[in-house]
């Protein structure tokens, strides 16, 4: 028999090849083709970090391991799709598999721990707005899935394997996660104290003491308008420069996978930046296809499904 219910993972997507840059990036600026000084950094980005980016192949994989977990809890129950908000498969494919398939109820889980307006909430509605030419299906948005255990082990247990690393004086742990533009905090978005409340858990957990680890921001998109700060950039320059710092501990929580923002943003911008201001970097592992996150991705999938 056919699987009862759709896991559907949505996700950004990246670029596979070169040549799907500019689409690409014309679809994360809602249909305008990107000026050419943009489009070249942008190019220059994925470049420097080589394509095709492990991306792709992460969330596939993240999809697979999630399947399997399911199939050893409820074997033939559940059928894991992976939808993609800016490059094939979109999320719009992804549903019309699903009801080509015969299935009539998605539990909608994006990957992204935190919730926002610009990540969960834009991939339920792209999701919903696909479903408005399968009627019959029916949809189970998952919120944000940061407060599962495991998860926040999953950072902790790195942090406590640092042992005294994290412990001298001249070490500080920078959490970070995704920048989003300023008003959408002001419009009540619960993003920036989801991130603060995953950080303090994750370091009450490790044993952090409070001044050993601070907040910032990464990755801020080349919009005008203001985005949320401070930058990890500036943040980490600035503990060398002028608090003693020598090492920094980077922990990029806002994301889950090892994409553009961690091989380029934080890989090859913040590590140059720290290394010319004289420090060093120990950048925390991405969860990827760990366990932990899998384990993550089941239990939110589970508890979903015993609200319906
Ligand atoms: O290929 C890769 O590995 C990178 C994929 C990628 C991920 C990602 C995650 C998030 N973004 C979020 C918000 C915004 C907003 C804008 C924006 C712009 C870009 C650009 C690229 C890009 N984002 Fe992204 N983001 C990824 C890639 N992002 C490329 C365009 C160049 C640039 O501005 O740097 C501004 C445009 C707009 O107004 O829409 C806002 C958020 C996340 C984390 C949640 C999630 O993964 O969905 C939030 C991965």
């Amino acid at each position: 028999s056919s699987p009862q219910t759709a896991v559907l993972l949505m996700a950004y997507g990246t670029p596979y090849r070169e040549e799907d840059i500019e689409g690409y990036y014309t679809n994360i600026r809602h249909g305008q083709r990107p000026p050419q000084p943009l489009y070249d950094q942008l190019l220059g980005r994925y470049q420097a970090i080589g394509l095709p980016s492990p991306l792709a192949k992460i969330t596939q994989d993240q999809g697979q391991g999630l399947q399997t977990l399911l199939d050893a809890q409820s074997p033939g129950k559940y059928r894991v799709y992976v939808g993609l908000k800016y490059i094939s498969p979109f999320i719009a494919e992804a549903v019309g598999q699903i009801a080509a398939d015969g299935i009539n109820e998605i539990i909608g889980l994006p990957l992204a721990p935190e919730y926002s307006s610009y990540s969960s909430e834009d991939y339920h509605l792209r999701a919903k707005a696909a479903l408005e030419d399968h009627p019959g299906i029916s949809y189970l948005p998952v919120g944000s899935w940061w407060k599962h255990s495991d998860l926040i082990d999953f950072w902790a247990d790195q942090l406590i394997a640092l042992g005294h690393e994290t412990d001298r004086d001249d070490a500080m742990v920078i959490f970070s996660a995704h920048s989003l533009p300023m008003r959408i905090i002001e419009g009540g978005d619960p993003y920036q104290q989801e991130v603060i409340d995953f950080m303090e858990a994750i370091a009450a957990k490790a044993d952090l003491p409070a001044d050993h680890y601070t907040l910032a921001w990464q990755s801020a998109g080349r919009t005008e308008e203001p985005w949320i700060g401070p930058d990890f950039v500036t943040v980490a320059k600035d503990l060398i420069a002028s608090h003693g710092k020598k090492t920094i501990i980077s922990a990029s929580i806002g994301f889950i996978s090892d994409n553009l923002e961690i091989s380029y943003d934080v890989d090859i911008e913040l590590a140059n930046a720290i290394r010319q201001a004289g420090g060093s970097l120990v950048r925390l592992r991405m969860p990827n296809t760990d366990p932990q996150l899998l384990a993550t991705l089941k239990e939110s999938v589970l508890e979903a499904d015993g609200r319906s």
